[in-house]
């Protein structure tokens, strides 16, 4: 469907009471331009959802919890932080979504990761709603015990709200397995409950084997199906990755075990480059820096004798494969220009809305093959829905039918994205396609629900 006169009218006249409804929230805004930009094309052919306004009702969360967590530092000082769970909309399931630690996190920050959890959510085929949390905490600097007294803090105020069946959080940025371990010790505590009220568990109390590894990995099994319909494969390519945290950590894994060459990672100070590339024995050495000991990816070059560029982001290095696996709008147009120039060929968003729309739109434009981080990291919170039927079952898969079944569900959510994004002359808008076929699930269970 090409975009009409009609259709940008009709977008900006929605995206001008979206705005004016929710001032000073630029990421907000963003997440919902993109994906009004792809359904309300849909919803102007449906009369039954726009008569119902449904995309008026997506964008608005069911509702938003706002709270403070008081916490005592090692040195006694009494210290108080901002938290949120932002529960938007739980029509297709119990709400589902991570949580991030980070100072940078505002209410905009987490409402765009709430609605875009949504269409990801949908497009996994389980029944799981949308949801996302956390606080502007900063875990940088600050001791386990710290960490832990924090969390037990959180989640004091936060057990009220959440339940298996109600609301059922995870990780997210500063946000892995050692935080999961303490709020959900203090949920079981508070709730008098063993239940798999979080997901990303410890495998000694109700984790999933393959929760760790399932973004990541379904990153690059995402990119392999998208590569696949040109015929092309992961082996040989040379891939340019951000970020050295679970999602990264976890994608340089897979894409190593593929057969590509992986020559960068970063952090918020830097990126190292690394052209011999980061081969399983180099990846083993940065995971113990990154995951035990906590330290920063400048102490790779240091240690392997590569580049370490401050203060950069990894884009200007040549290559044929983007992973951007950090945060949001790390790469902008001027990053995807350049990323063309040295002859990109593929990127996959493993991290949340990490491209601009100036950076998509560049991409699209030259029709290269993008996947959108709503299909392309749906790997994570998918494995977390096999969590939660394990964890209903009482029972524990094995790891090759967890990978099996993340395997399944990047398929299945590749070929949504091409039955939905298929344009006439053969190209794959995954954009649109994410989009819409998120979408239309969510729309059609609100459609039967009447006004709810
Ligand atoms: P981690 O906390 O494990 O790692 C985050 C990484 O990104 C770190 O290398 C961190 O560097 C870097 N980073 C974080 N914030 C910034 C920033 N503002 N500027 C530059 N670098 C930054 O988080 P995850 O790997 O879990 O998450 C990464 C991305 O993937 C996020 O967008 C998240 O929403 C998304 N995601 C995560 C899923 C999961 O299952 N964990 C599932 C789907 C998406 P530093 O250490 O210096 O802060
Ligand atoms: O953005 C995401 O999909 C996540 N952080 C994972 C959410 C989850 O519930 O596993």
């Amino acid at each position: 469907m090409a975009s009409t006169a009609t259709d940008t009218e009709a977008l900006e006249r929605f995206m001008t009471g979206l705005v004016r409804r929710n001032p000073g929230e630029p990421e907000f805004h963003q997440a919902v331009r993109e994906v009004a930009e792809s359904v309300l094309p849909v919803v102007e052919a449906h009369a039954e959802y726009r008569d119902a306004c449904i995309l008026e009702r997506l964008t608005e969360p069911d509702r938003i919890i706002t709270f403070r967590v008081t916490w005592q530092d090692d040195a006694g000082n009494v210290r108080a932080n901002r938290a949120w769970r932002v529960q938007f909309s739980n029509a297709i399931g119990p709400y589902k979504g991570g949580l991030r630690f980070h100072p940078t996190v505002t209410q905009s920050v987490l409402k765009f990761l709430g609605f875009e959890q949504i269409f990801k959510n949908s497009l996994t085929g389980l029944p799981m709603g949308g949801a996302k949390g956390g606080s502007n905490f900063n875990p940088r600097g600050k001791s386990t015990g710290e960490v832990m007294r924090f969390c037990q803090a959180m989640m004091r105020e936060l057990h009220r709200h959440i339940g298996e069946d109600t609301d059922v959080p995870a990780g997210d940025i500063g946000v892995g397995a050692r935080e999961i371990g303490f709020l959900f010790g203090q949920y079981m505590r508070l709730a008098n409950r063993f239940t798999g009220v979080l997901t990303g568990k410890g495998l000694s109390f109700g984790g999933s084997l393959v929760r760790t590894e399932a973004t990541g990995y379904g990153a690059v099994y995402f990119l392999q199906n998208m590569l696949a319909v040109r015929g092309e494969e992961v082996a040989s390519k040379t891939a340019v990755v951000s970020g050295s945290g679970n999602v990264a950590l976890y994608a340089i894994e897979k894409l190593v075990e593929l057969g590509a060459t992986v020559v960068t990672a970063s952090d918020s100070g830097g990126f190292i480059h690394d052209p011999h590339g980061i081969d399983a024995e180099r990846l083993a050495w940065l995971k113990d820096l990154k995951e035990a000991r906590r330290g920063r990816v400048r102490e790779y070059a240091e240690h392997f004798g590569c580049a370490y560029h401050e203060g950069a982001r990894p884009w200007g290095i040549p290559c044929q494969l983007a992973l951007p696996c950090a945060t949001q709008n790390e790469l902008d147009g001027g990053d995807a220009r350049t990323l063309l120039d040295n002859g990109l060929v593929a990127v996959a968003e493993g991290a949340n809305m990490p491209c601009t729309l100036d950076a998509i739109r560049v991409l699209l434009e030259r029709r290269i093959l993008f996947g959108p981080a709503k299909a392309a990291n749906a790997g994570g919170v998918a494995v977390s829905g096999l969590e939660q039927s394990q964890n209903a079952l009482r029972i524990s898969w094995s790891r090759e039918e967890v990978d099996r079944h993340l395997q399944t569900i990047m398929r299945d959510i590749h070929e949504k994205c091409r039955a939905e994004g298929a344009t006439d002359d053969g190209f794959i808008h995954y954009v649109r396609g994410a989009n819409i076929a998120g979408f239309r699930k969510v729309a059609d269970a609100l459609l039967a629900y009447g006004v709810v």
